[in-house]
C-alpha cells in the first residue's frame, strides 16, 4: 500500500498482538526511513549487518539493544517501507523493542491508529478495530461486511444521484443508511437490559435463565438479591448487557432502602427493564409500583408452572400494562421464547441484511448527518465533501 501522507517525515511503531501476555508478539514499523531503522536495529545473527530486505523477505534476526543484551526475533517486510518484527510474547520484551526504535526517533503509537494508517479505507479499518470488541458472532458477520467495496458501492451510488440532481433518491438513499445507525451504534456495546420488580418475583431466577448459567442466588426468602449483578449475553445474536436487580418495593429495612437505591441507579441507563411479577400474587396492585416509563418496560409474569391451568389464573387485558405483558416460568422455561423474541423486537428496530452498510461508529453517524442536511439543502459541494469524509481514504499515491 502507498505510505499515507502524515508518514512522509515520520516512522511510526506498534505493538500489534494483545498487550497481555503471549507465546509471540508482533511490532510493527511503518514510514519512509523505515529500511534505514531496521537496518540500525537489527543485525544478522551471524553479527555481520543485514542484507537489505524485499517485500516478503522473512529473516531470524539479532535485536540490538544499547542495554541489554541482544534477543532474537523474526523480521519480515510486509508492505513497501512496512515490516513487522516477532519476538517473545512478555510485555518486557515488546517494551524493550518500542523503546529502542523511540530512541532512533520513532513514534509509538496505538494498534487502532496503526490500522487507521495501513488500511487504505478508514471505515475498514474501523470495522477492524470494532470486530476485535465483537461480543456475538452476528454483530462479527455485520462488521465483517463492511468493507470498502460496500460502501464503495454506496457512497458511488448516491453520489451519482447527487450528481444527476436526483435529490429525493439520493435522500432516500441516505436516510435510510442514517435509520440504521440505531442498531449500527448499538452493536459493539449492546443493550441493557435489567430485571426489575417486587422482591420474590423470580427476578434471580429468570437472569440465570436468560443466561443458561446458575449465576445469581435464588432463593424463597424475600430481599434475597442485594447487589447488581451484571452479565452479557446473546438474544437472537444480538448482545444484550442484563442486570438483576434487588426487590423493588416499599421497606422500612435500611439494608432493603440501599439496595434499591442501587438499582434505581441503573434505571437511568437501561434501554428496556423486564418488570417481573409473581403471577400467584396480587397482580392488579403491584402493577401500580411500575419504575420505568411504559415505552422502556416490558411486564413479565413469572411461575405460570404454578397456576392449575393458565386460563385459570392468567391476568387479563386490563391488568396488564399498555405495553403487553409475557407469561413464563423461569423454573420450566416455558414461554422463555417468546419473551427472548419481544425484547429483542423492543431493543433491535428493523432488520439488516448480513452485507448492507450500516453505519457503526459516531465519526460514521457524524458525516452521515452532515450528509443528510447537504441533500436536504440541495448542496452538491457539500453534499460530495460530505461522501468523501464518510468514506474517508487514507493514502495519497506513492
Ligand atoms: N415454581 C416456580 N418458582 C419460581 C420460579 N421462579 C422463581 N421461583 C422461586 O421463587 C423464589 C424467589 O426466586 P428469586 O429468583 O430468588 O426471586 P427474586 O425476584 O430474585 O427475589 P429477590 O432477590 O428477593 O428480589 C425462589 O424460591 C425460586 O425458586 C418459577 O418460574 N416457578
Ligand atoms: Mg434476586
Amino acid at each position: 500500500m502507498a505510505v499515507p501522507p502524515t508518514l512522509c517525515d515520520r516512522i511510526v511503531v506498534a505493538q500489534l498482538t494483545s498487550p497481555n501476555r503471549g507465546a509471540i508478539a508482533s511490532v510493527g514499523i511503518l514510514g519512509l526511513g523505515a529500511e534505514r531503522l531496521i537496518t540500525r536495529l537489527l543485525r544478522s545473527i551471524s553479527g555481520r549487518p543485514l542484507r537489505p530486505f524485499t517485500l516478503g523477505t522473512v529473516r531470524l534476526c539479532e535485536f540490538q539493544f544499547a542495554q541489554y543484551p541482544p534477543e532474537k526475533v523474526i523480521a519480515a517486510q510486509i508492505g513497501p517501507h512496512q515490516f513487522e518484527i516477532y519476538c517473545h510474547g512478555g510485555p518486557v520484551a515488546v517494551s524493550r523493542i518500542l523503546t529502542a526504535a523511540q530512541q532512533h526517533g520513532a513514534s509509538v503509537i496505538s494498534w487502532e491508529d496503526w490500522l487507521s494508517l495501513t488500511h487504505p479505507s478508514l471505515i475498514t479499518a474501523e470495522a477492524l478495530v470494532a470486530l476485535t470488541q465483537a461480543k456475538t458472532r452476528r454483530v462479527a458477520s455485520i462488521l465483517s461486511a463492511q468493507t470498502a467495496e460496500n460502501w464503495d458501492r454506496e457512497i458511488r451510488t448516491i453520489r451519482e444521484h447527487i450528481l444527476s440532481q436526483a435529490w429525493d433518491t439520493a435522500l432516500e438513499r441516505v436516510d435510510r443508511l442514517v435509520a440504521r445507525w440505531a442498531i449500527g451504534g448499538r452493536m459493539v456495546d449492546g443493550w441493557v437490559v435489567a430485571l426489575v420488580g417486587p422482591p420474590n418475583a423470580g427476578k434471580s431466577s429468570l437472569f440465570n435463565r436468560l443466561l443458561a448459567e446458575d449465576r445469581a442466588i435464588v432463593h424463597p426468602t424475600a430481599g434475597t438479591t442485594r447487589d447488581l449483578l451484571r452479565a452479557t449475553i446473546s438474544l437472537d445474536g444480538w448482545p444484550v448487557t442484563l442486570i438483576d436487580t434487588p426487590g423493588y418495593g416499599p421497606t422500612d429495612d435500611p439494608l432493603e432502602k440501599a439496595a434499591m437505591a442501587r438499582a434505581r441507579n441503573t434505571f437511568t441507563e437501561l434501554d428496556l427493564g423486564l418488570f417481573v411479577l409473581d403471577v400467584t400474587q396480587n397482580r392488579a396492585a403491584l402493577l401500580e409500583e411500575t419504575i420505568l416509563p411504559p415505552d422502556r418496560i416490558l411486564t413479565v409474569f413469572n411461575k405460570i408452572d404454578l397456576l392449575s391451568t393458565h386460563s385459570a389464573g392468567q391476568p387479563s387485558g386490563s391488568e396488564s400494562c399498555q405495553t403487553g405483558f409475557y407469561l413464563v416460568s423461569a423454573k420450566t422455561g416455558e414461554g422463555i421464547a417468546e419473551l427472548v423474541a419481544a425484547i429483542v423486537r423492543r431493543l433491535v428496530p428493523g432488520e439488516l441484511a448480513s452485507d448492507e452498510p450500516v453505519p457503526f461508529t459516531s465519526r460514521q453517524h457524524g458525516w452521515l448527518e452532515s450528509l443528510r442536511q447537504a441533500v436536504q439543502g440541495r448542496d452538491p459541494a457539500a453534499s460530495c465533501n460530505a461522501l468523501k469524509r464518510l468514506g474517508c481514504e487514507n493514502t495519497i499515491p506513492e
